[in-house]
């Protein structure tokens, strides 16, 4: 499943989206259904890594709670440093960093002989399994020497640390997920939703209890078998950057990825590309969507075991496609907003994230004026 990509930007502005709390889940505020994880006060479990003797040590990330007392899910985006990890006198072990894709990063216990200590910056999202995410970023250190009273210092965080892939190498530096490396730098990619495009829709289907909507690892994509409502949109996602973005093959990022058994759907999904919300007049959350199964594509150079969205070019998501909805069965009628955010869980490299989500009003009525999908869907959009 996934977009059929390669359409041209055309005549769509970059500005055609209305810019929302850039990954949030949630407004601030009380919300009786869902508030997001809350990262303010996230920490790595050892601030302070001794001695140096280049043994990767595993952390956690403590700290993060949630409003609603959620279980959380952790996850390890990505892990920086001050040094490269083969910086002079720093015992040339590679690779310094591990744990990514999961919640327990390691560090490699050491720095460079000449240098002023080590910082690690580790970047995690925090989810809680009903839409809500919180993003953390905790530093480590590794001094230089043991008690001198010298703090590390952090000389800027120019260095992916992980064991890169070979088309991720970029000179000293290696490109994070998203990123390619054109002419010694990694470049960066820049993409919104096109508000415009999403064009809600209202109609009702009826699914059976094995329908693979309702598996898993589809989402689920529907709160149960028999009729649900359904609020239809499409997602185009045009990328405004100058660079491409990068995913590529799979495999080389397979913690990013699924592979769905659904007749039909038999590749590797991107999972976390974009976050479909059902807000109330309050901001609160009242559905959401649970599509999981993205397939990036747009533009020639790309498709599903290839994956990315080239420069000047947009993936869409019709609304048509299964899983492409947020069930609204139990929702009552009355007036909200649908928002939608790509890259919510900033695996993906951009030079801008502040231009992720898109917002459009809904109207939902009385369940009986709502026809049957797919031969009619109502317009649920002024
Ligand atoms: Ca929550
Ligand atoms: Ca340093
Ligand atoms: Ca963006």
């Amino acid at each position: 499943m996934g977009g059929s990509g390669g359409g041209d930007l055309g005549d769509q502005p970059p500005d055609s989206c209305t810019v929302a709390s850039g990954g949030s889940a949630a407004s601030s505020g009380a919300c009786p259904g869902n508030e997001p994880p809350d990262c303010s006060a996230a920490a790595a479990s050892i601030a302070s890594l001794w001695p140096p003797n280049h043994r990767l040590e595993a952390l956690s990330i403590a700290g993060i709670t949630d409003p609603d007392g959620d279980p959380i899910t952790i996850r390890v985006n990505g892990i920086t440093s001050d040094e490269a990890q083969d910086a002079h006198g720093s015992g040339r072990t590679m690779p310094d960093c591990a744990g990514i894709g999961t919640a327990e990063p390691e560090v490699r216990v050491e720095r460079a002989g000449p240098g002023n200590g080590r910082v690690y910056a580790i970047d995690a999202v925090a989810l809680d399994g009903r839409g809500g995410v919180c993003r953390a970023s905790v530093d480590v250190c590794v001094p230089h020497d043991e008690g001198g009273g010298v703090a590390c210092l952090d000389d800027g965080q120019s260095f992916e640390c992980r064991d890169c892939p070979p088309e991720k190498v970029c000179g000293q530096q290696c490109c994070p997920v998203g990123s390619e490396c054109v002419d010694g730098a990694c470049r960066l990619a820049d993409i919104f939703v096109d508000a415009g495009a999403l064009k809600p829709c209202l109609c009702k289907q009826t699914f059976a209890p094995n329908a693979c909507e309702l598996q898993p690892e589809e989402g689920p994509c529907v709160g149960g078998s028999g009729e649900r409502v359904l609020l239809r949109f499409t997602t185009t996602t045009p990328n405004v950057g100058q660079w491409d973005l990068f995913l590529g093959n799979p495999s080389d990022n397979p913690h990013l990825f699924s592979f769905s058994t659904c007749p039909g759907h038999m590749h590797s999904h991107f999972d976390s590309f974009a976050l479909h919300q059902l807000l109330d007049d309050a901001g609160c959350v009242v559905a959401f969507g649970g599509k999981r199964g993205f397939c990036l594509l747009g533009g020639p150079r790309f498709n599903c075991d290839f994956q990315g969205i080239g420069a000047g070019y947009a993936d869409t998501y019709f609304r048509t496609l299964a899983c492409q909805w947020i069930d609204v069965t139990d929702v009552p009628p009355g007036s909200y907003t649908l928002r939608v955010t790509v890259n919510f869980e900033f695996v993906l490299a951009e030079s801008d994230y502040g231009n992720n989500a898109a917002q459009v009003p809904v109207s939902i009525p009385d369940s009986s004026a709502i026809p049957a999908c797919p031969t009619a869907c109502l317009p649920a959009s002024p």
